[in-house]
């Protein structure tokens, strides 16, 4: 091929550059579209799909999305979430032992990974020892959230002297026997009763309203896009679950008749709008052990603070049942929370994955979808034999 005379091979290689320069700008100027697909910031969108407020680049990030991700259909999953906006007065009760440490550490993990890491919300670890500094470290390391540690007094934590001593041996015995699990156990009596009606009283959990317990060794399996602390505060809840189940009613032999007492006593301090149906087939008569499963719990102190639960929780712990047989804070709280509050109080938060073993609740669906949940929708305690979810569920039917 002959060139021009005055078009030498730079001259010509100087044209062609000016002339795709010019055109990209032109196209640039006159066609957004054109812009950002040629940009580098259309390749970052890729991994991190924009906020829907983005608007202009919807369309072509969908386009890209549906090569990169087989979930990229919903394109709020990866939306930066509101962390700068209004956050609950709220944080995580962790209470647990110093050799609890590897569990705790997996569940903290867990937590951030899935939530907190764009929420910050604070953790309280609490304890009837001191942490040891290991405990500490290996803790704050996980997480840019304060964190915070704190000892429990004895006087919330050990058995009381009024306690019979011989009758609650007694009654050790009879559980141990029975091969209750944790039935010859004090140190589990004192965490029941502790978690009952002490914790919240805590100094270091004075300043908050909404707390999320959190165990050693528990799963969050879904990614969450929204904050659950807000939306108990938005919609008024005081109490929430992912796991209900029945209780074993050897442990709590003489529970029902002391609630029933309570109820004669005090007809003034139940709730109308209550949910006696989750916790009764009877319209009240016989207990049918089903409870909340506290291991997960997003509830709000300012109810267990409140008159009601104050006079429910001192009218149970006068029986001494804690000590005698072996009340756990699952029913405790799951009573006072169907009998003292509106059942529109209690929410079933159905998006959240969760494992405690032995059970886990896995959503299905599309909540499962988008939430890109680490669990198998089919292995999900919900409609099992002696999960109590149809009962809560059938108080809204
Ligand atoms: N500081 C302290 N924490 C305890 C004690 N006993 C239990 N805990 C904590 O209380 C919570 C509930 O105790 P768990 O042993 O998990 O009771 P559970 O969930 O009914 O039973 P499993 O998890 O099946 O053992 C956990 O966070 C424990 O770490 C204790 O004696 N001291
Ligand atoms: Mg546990």
């Amino acid at each position: 091929m002959s060139l021009n005379p005055i078009m030498t091979p730079r001259r010509y290689v100087t044209l062609v550059v000016i002339t795709v320069i010019s055109l990209h700008y032109f196209l640039s100027r006159s066609n957004m579209d054109y812009g950002q697909l040629s940009s580098i910031s259309t390749l970052k969108e890729q991994f991190h799909p924009p906020s829907p407020s983005s608007k202009n680049t919807t369309t072509i990030t969908a386009a890209i999305e549906t090569y990169t991700s087989p979930t990229a259909s919903q394109p709020t999953h990866n939306a930066p979430p509101p962390s700068q906006g209004h956050r609950a007065n709220a944080t995580f009760v962790f209470l647990c032992r110093n050799n609890d440490i590897n569990g705790a550490v997996a569940s903290v993990q867990s937590m951030e990974d899935r939530f907190n890491r764009n929420y910050h919300y604070p953790w309280v670890f609490l304890n009837d020892e001191p942490f040891t500094e290991e405990f500490k470290q290996r803790i704050g390391v996980l997480t840019d959230a304060p964190v915070s540690f704190g000892l429990i007094p004895r006087e919330h934590w050990v058995q009381p002297d009024w306690i019979d001593e011989e009758r609650a041996r007694q009654g050790r015995l009879k559980m141990m026997n029975q091969r209750i699990i944790y039935g010859g156990s004090v140190p589990y009596r004192n965490m029941c009763r502790f978690n009952s009606g002490f914790f919240y009283k805590h100094e270091l959990l004075q300043q908050y309203r909404y707390y999320w317990r959190v165990e050693p060794s528990v799963q969050f399996f879904c990614g969450l896009n929204y904050d659950p602390f807000l939306y108990m505060e938005e919609h008024e809840k005081v109490y929430s679950f992912t796991i209900s189940l029945e209780e074993h009613e050897p442990t709590v032999r003489t529970l029902w008749d002391s609630v029933k007492e309570f109820m004669f006593e005090n007809p003034h301090l139940i709730e109308p709008g209550n949910s006696m149906d989750f916790l009764s087939n009877d319209g009240g008569n016989k207990y049918n052990m089903c409870h909340y499963w506290s291991n997960f719990e997003i509830a709000d102190m300012d109810f267990w603070r409140g008159p009601a639960y104050t006079k429910f929780f001192d009218f149970l712990e006068a029986k001494g049942g804690f000590y005698y047989e072996r009340w756990g804070d699952a029913p405790i709280h799951s009573i006072a929370a169907s009998l003292l509050a509106n059942k529109e109080k209690i929410h079933f938060f159905r998006d959240i994955g969760y494992r405690h073993e032995s059970f886990q609740h896995c959503p299905s669906g599309n909540q499962w979808k988008e939430g890109r949940c680490a669990c198998d929708p089919n292995d999900s305690f919900d409609y099992s034999d002696h999960s109590c979810l149809k009962r809560f569920e059938g108080l809204f039917q």
